[in-house]
């Protein structure tokens, strides 16, 4: 979390601080378990459980990441937390009490207990996109530091991996042995084909411990595919003054949110699952259509104007559309991604003039800096896909090569960069122009590199074409 945490009870003002003596409210059993308790997951799956026709049926245990912080906050008002609905006309609050349990991601004995209980049903998972630790071609990296840390871990018996998936797979051994039999891993990270993903990364992990486990992951788990979208951007002290004005209590766990939001799911559910569809998740057979509309027009369009709006001085998505050369980059970008998009059903017309909609709530402020970390993940499933269709078709792809430039010159210019890759990144820009630029093309996808590739082929020059496209600022200094 990235607001300070006010300690206390009541406010500056007095008001007492939310929980469920204030607010009485079902606590539900713990039936789902979460990885990665953020805001995302208060203004979505938490939010779409609450909203469940069955939501007393099913309460929700979240686990924290790398620190305990978001869990505190929360623990000290029972799980609740306030959504702040933003419009552009207005705000609206929805007190949401359907985290029953908010835990720090370091107390796996927990974890491991609340997996392997017999009532849990589903673990879904905002890890982010780039803790599945996988290499360009979909394979775990058992080499990457912190992967191959847990492994020696797991295979000490230690018993305190430190990774997300490290976690995941240790609770899930303990479901095995207690013999508490299927559930469902829904994965709700921005991720083309985010359930196999999931399923891969796992498999990864656990093949190279226990084959017996892996096996029985196998057999036992269902990876569900998901496409998740609500903005949600980071926390302010604002906010937490917005709610005491308006709700009349103290929260230091609201969560800020577009009052758009949307989830599509694929796959099976073997202990059962809340009625998400009361709240409007809709459950498809094939996701792929779905997740790579949401995936190339608004991530893809959120990455293009991370960096080229940076590059530019803006420092929100708001900020960065009315810049006449952003908002051209991302309808050409759009232009090429929906030539890659099946059918009318999709409505893409509608969905490009929803996007510029949301991203201009300037009620919203979405920081570019937040959208441009873990870059060379994102962009694998953002810019990439999108350049190699295009190519395929014997079309240059130059508007999802133009996302790539832009990265490439953002992450030259930047003092700090937060990417998993960044020490490769680094490498790669000591090195000169088309050296470098094959370096970082390498990052991304082998397939950028290799002329042998269907529909690649080297995109080198034509990245290299396009760089500095966004290099002077929108405004004069
Ligand atoms: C954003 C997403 O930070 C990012 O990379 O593109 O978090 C985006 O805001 C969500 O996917 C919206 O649903």
């Amino acid at each position: 979390m990235s607001i300070e945490l006010q300690a206390g009870t009541v406010s500056a003002v007095g008001l007492p601080r939310l929980n469920r003596a204030l607010r009485p409210s079902t606590k539900a059993p713990v039936r789902i378990v979460h990885l990665g308790l953020g805001a995302f997951h208060r203004s979505h799956q938490a939010w779409y459980t609450h909203q469940s026709g069955d939501a007393a049926g099913w309460g929700i245990a979240a686990f924290t990441g790398r620190r305990p912080d978001a869990a505190l906050a929360l623990a000290e008002q029972d799980g609740l937390y306030t959504v702040v609905e933003r419009g552009d006309a207005g705000d609206s609050f929805v007190t949401v009490s359907s985290i029953v349990e908010a835990v720090d991601g370091a107390d796996l004995q927990r974890l491991a207990a609340l997996v392997a209980a017999p009532a849990t049903a589903v673990i879904t998972l905002t890890i982010t996109e780039a803790a599945y630790r996988l290499r360009a071609d979909g394979s775990l990296d058992t080499a990457a530091a912190d992967v191959a840390a847990d492994l020696a871990l797991l295979a000490s018996g230690d018993g305190h991996p430190t990774t997300p998936l490290g976690r995941l797979v240790l609770a899930l051994a303990a479901r095995r042995a207690a013999g508490t039999g299927p559930l469902a891993v829904v994965c709700c990270d921005n991720l083309s084909n985010n359930g196999t993903v999931a399923h891969n990364a796992v498999m990864g992990m656990a093949g190279e411990w226990d084959a017996g486990l892996a096996a029985w992951i196998e057999a036992n788990t269902s990876f569900v595919s998901t496409s998740v979208d609500r903005i949600t951007p980071r926390t302010t002290g604002a906010d937490l003054d917005a709610v005491e004005a308006a709700c009349g209590y103290r929260d230091n766990s609201p969560v800020v949110a577009e009052p758009f939001h949307n989830w599509v799911l694929s796959g099976d559910f073997p202990a059962g699952r809340p009625r998400w569809e009361d709240a409007g998740a809709v459950f498809v057979a094939d996701i792929e259509p779905y997740e790579n509309r949401k995936l190339w027009l608004l991530n893809g369009a959120h990455s293009l104007l991370a960096y080229a709006g940076q590059l530019r001085g803006h420092s929100t998505v708001a900020q960065a559309l009315t810049d006449p050369l952003c908002r051209d980059a991302v309808e050409r970008f759009w232009d090429a991604a929906e030539a890659n998009l099946p059918g009318p059903d999709l409505d893409i017309p509608g969905y490009r003039a929803a996007l510029i909609e949301r991203f201009s709530n300037a009620r919203i402020a979405h920081h570019l800096a937040q959208i441009a970390m873990d870059g060379s993940t994102k962009l694998r499933m953002r810019a990439v896909p999108v350049l190699l269709a295009e190519r395929g078709r014997g079309r240059s792809g130059a508007a999802a090569a133009l996302m790539i430039a832009a990265w490439m010159d953002f992450s030259a210019a930047a003092a700090e960069l937060h990417d998993p890759l960044a020490e490769d990144i680094a490498a790669a820009n000591t090195r000169s122009a088309a050296g470098r630029t094959r370096a970082m093309l390498e990052l991304l996808s082998p397939d950028l590199v290799d002329p042998a590739a269907a529909g690649g082929g080297p995109v080198v020059e034509l990245i290299e074409s396009l760089r500095g496209t966004f290099s002077g600022p929108a405004v004069p200094e």
